[in-house]
């Protein structure tokens, strides 16, 4: 363990800090941050009545939609000038969801992630390839903090270009890897085909997060790459990845590290907390967070909590796998993608409608989507109202064109690569008076 004092600390205990940390949290955010002043007003809460884990419910919910309506800086409770770093993840519009760290939070989010990699496994001195994408993203640095912290030796290799990937594993010889789930998948299965076998790779544990992933693809990863692979969860919001982590003695529900990040899990239309056991909305309450520090975050992830005491000896509260989410967000090879995104490119290009659909397939280890979409029906005109065939596509420039712009805004804005499908007016499905599917997700099982 990486903080065993912490990790271990008796239950009664652990409530006692978490019920310090809470008060002063909420009188913190109730001086600095406008907005929960106003929020806390409105529910009618005085911050001095929240003392203890049950006056908990008595706070408002705070949701991304106020995160959108602050953008991108106003739920800071610091000046600008004492973050040491910004990140950001998909928003549900064209804007992101901004999220800033002062020095002691880039602190905490090192430590989290430290006692996630020692869960998952991993010992100083052990060398770390870190295939998570660096950036705006939280995973890549998110990580690489973390394991600095713990002491291994990281390569900040970021995603993509698999071959490469391939080289360094084979020549540096890491113990532990992360990347989300579906890379893992990837790396093994191109070893597989290069014949490289799992008692060639050095590799002993995988950290795997950022998408939901399942039993299934654990047991083709850990044959595939000759590892032990635990689950890391987290979100920006909150810190990044190092929330949760599975420990990898049981490798049964993730470790919430809650001396930080206080959970619930409510039902998804009340609101109203759920007894441990049963699946809602998992929300947050960061206990620590200096810059951004958030009460009763709405994660929109559905799993459960058990408080069952655990063998590896960490007495922090576990979760279940996600089992989906309340909202319509997309994770595609772990980029978090909104149809509402989408949708407010498409308004930006005036040859095309916001009349479109997303589907999404998993062509073998990897996510694929596609985006049809229809031309205006001026644009239609103008390229004389031809069938809109890829041989059509292909002969024409100014649809060749079309649908290169469309793929590269999308790709600019989401971060995600879509195959564009062009559809002549009035082709994308409408509504019917139910529910429009947008969305075509045939991943599920
Ligand atoms: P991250 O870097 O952890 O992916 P983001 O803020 O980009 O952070 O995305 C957070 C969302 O990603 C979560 O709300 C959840 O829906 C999804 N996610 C992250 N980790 C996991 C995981 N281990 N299992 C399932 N979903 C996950
Ligand atoms: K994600
Ligand atoms: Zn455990």
């Amino acid at each position: 363990m990486y903080q065993p004092e912490l990790e271990t600390l008796p239950r009664e205990k652990l409530r006692a800090l978490q019920e310090e940390r809470l008060s002063n949290i909420v009188a913190y955010v109730y001086e600095r941050v406008p907005f929960y002043r106003r929020l806390l007003d409105e529910a009618g809460v005085d911050p001095k009545g929240v003392r203890t884990l049950e006056d908990l419910p008595k706070l408002p919910f705070t949701k991304k939609d106020h995160l959108r309506e602050n953008y991108p800086f106003g739920l800071f409770a610091v000046p600008r000038e004492r973050l040491a770093r910004i990140h950001a993840s998909s928003g549900t519009t064209g804007k992101p969801t901004v999220v800033g760290y002062t020095k002691n939070d880039l602190q905490v989010f090192a430590e989290v992630v430290a006692r996630s990699l020692a869960a998952a496994g991993a010992k100083p001195g052990m060398m770390l390839h870190n295939a998570y994408g660096y950036g705006l993203f939280t995973g890549g640095l998110g990580l690489h903090g973390g394991a600095e912290a713990l002491g291994m030796t990281v390569v900040p290799v970021s995603g993509g270009m698999t071959e490469r990937q391939l080289m360094l594993i084979q020549d540096f010889r890491p113990e532990v890897i992360s990347c989300t789930p579906s890379y893992a998948q990837t790396l093994a299965e191109e070893f597989r085909k290069r014949g490289v076998s799992p008692e060639e790779l050095s590799l002993e544990y995988a950290v795997l997060g950022a998408e939901p992933w399942t039993e299934t693809i654990r047991k083709q990863v850990d044959e595939g790459l000759g590892v032990r692979s635990t689950n890391i969860y987290g979100l920006s919001e909150i810190i990044g990845p190092g929330v949760a982590n599975e420990c990898v003695e049981e490798r049964q529900g993730s470790h919430i590290w809650e001396d930080h990040f206080l959970p619930e899990v409510v039902d998804p239309d009340s609101g109203e907390p759920l007894p441990e056991g049963k699946v809602g909305v998992l929300v947050f309450t960061t206990l620590t967070k200096e810059a951004m520090p958030l009460l009763r975050y709405w994660t929109g992830d559905l799993t459960f909590l058990t408080y069952e005491a655990c063998s590896c000896g960490r007495t922090h509260v576990r979760m279940g796998p996600i089992l989906g989410r309340t909202d319509d967000m997309l994770i595609i090879r772990g980029v978090n993608v909104y149809p509402t995104q989408v949708e407010a490119v498409l308004s930006g290009i005036p040859e095309v409608e916001p009349y479109y659909q997303i589907v999404v397939r998993r062509e073998g280890t990897l996510d694929e989507a596609e985006l049809k979409v229809e031309v205006s029906e001026a644009f239609f005109q103008e390229i004389g109202r031809k069938a809109l065939s890829d041989e059509v596509i292909e002969a024409d420039h100014r649809l060749h064109a079309l649908r290169e712009k469309v793929a590269h805004k999308i790709k600019d804005s989401t971060g995600v690569s879509m195959k564009v499908t062009l559809l002549a007016p009035g082709e994308a499905p409408r509504s019917e008076g139910g529910k429009l599917r947008r969305v075509v997700d045939l991943r599920k099982k």
